[in-house]
């Protein structure tokens, strides 16, 4: 640990720019890090000494972001280029999105889009570091600094394990790591080395991102072969007691068809459902929500996030098919 108190004297001689501050608070942080979880307070101190506080995270996470109607947002999202993209990247990775299919039962389709909406395949640079971010949001933010706190304690833990240092973890504003944009206790309880390299990186590893995020959604419940959601028409009055703008189905679906809620596309009765209403572009709505799109929203509780989800991956799987059809692609 000596080197570690040296290059602490070092930088509290001669500065540093937009530095955490050190104090009491982050003392008795990295004192709870080493009784609690082993990860020698000085190494603590040490990864702290060199975080910077972000204005970014200051900012983003202060304002609200206001939910444009589904119609609306489905436009802005599910674009050629997403889907596109989406076809390219199921190319590129179609091995490790079928093993991670068959090992976790979880659609390929929907493993893709998930990884879509959060990095654009990956593609998206991350250039934020998630040690700045939660350490700014654990240490000076008004909000939510429990939460963020218990982040910065799992990023620790994970650097500490996997023998990484935590300014290596490159993610978005809020802390979420890598690829699939998981937060540190997740990618504790849900990382998975895919690639079998002895390391669950989610930062360069796509087929670890892969089988992570296949691994998160199986845990919520998703499981391959029933449907996610299916847009239904509505006749007489019953039908609004259903509609209670929770995506969480705990009705039957034959308790909703027996009060005038139509599925465009049949599913076993018994199946647990649940009616949402969103704002299309030629008006109203009526979505069938189904346990696969609850476990998506589990990912981000947003019923515009979810129904992107499943939007975009019922997209590239058109897409794969229509490429096999054409013979752009063999199998
Ligand atoms: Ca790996």
């Amino acid at each position: 640990m000596k080197k570690y108190l040296l290059l602490l004297l070092t930088i509290m001689i001669f500065g540093r720019a937009e530095a955490l501050e050190i104090n009491k608070e982050l003392h008795e942080f990295a004192d709870n890090m080493e009784s609690c979880y082993g990860v020698p307070r000085d190494k603590v101190l040490w990864w702290m000494y060199g975080a910077n506080i972000s204005e970014i995270a200051l900012n983003r996470t202060a304002a609200p972001t206001e939910a444009k109607p589904w119609g609306e947002y489905r436009k802005l999202f599910i674009t050629d280029d997403r889907v596109r993209g989406g076809l390219d990247f199921y190319l590129a990775n179609e091995g490790d999105l079928v093993r991670a299919e068959h090992q976790f039962g979880v659609s390929r389709y929907v493993i893709a889009a998930i990884i879509g909406v959060e990095t654009n395949y990956g593609k998206y640079q991350l250039k934020l570091k998630a040690i700045d971010m939660l350490a700014t949001l654990a240490f000076n933010s008004p909000n939510r600094r429990p939460f963020f706190t218990k982040e910065l304690k799992w990023l620790l833990i994970i650097a500490d394990r996997e023998n990484v240092d935590p300014h290596n973890y490159m993610g978005s504003y809020a802390g979420a790591i890598g690829y699939p944009q998981f937060m540190p206790s997740n990618f504790d309880k849900f990382g998975v080395d895919f690639d079998g390299d002895g390391k669950t990186d989610l930062v360069r590893s796509m087929p670890d991102a892969i089988g992570s995020v296949a691994k998160y959604l199986s845990a919520h419940g998703y499981r391959l072969g029933e449907q996610t959601a299916v847009q239904s028409d509505v006749s007489g009055d019953a039908w609004q007691q259903f509609d209670t703008r929770s995506m969480r189905p705990v009705k039957k679906l034959k308790e909703l068809t027996a009060n005038g809620i139509t599925p465009r596309t049949p599913a076993n009765p018994e199946q647990k459902a649940i009616l949402y209403t969103l704002d299309g572009t030629d008006g109203k709505e009526y979505w069938i929500l189904y346990n696969n799109l609850y476990a998506i929203s589990r990912y981000n509780p947003r019923i515009n996030y979810a129904m992107a989800v499943f939007s975009l991956s019922e997209e590239i799987k058109t897409a794969v098919r229509g490429a096999f059809e054409e013979g752009v692609y063999a199998e």
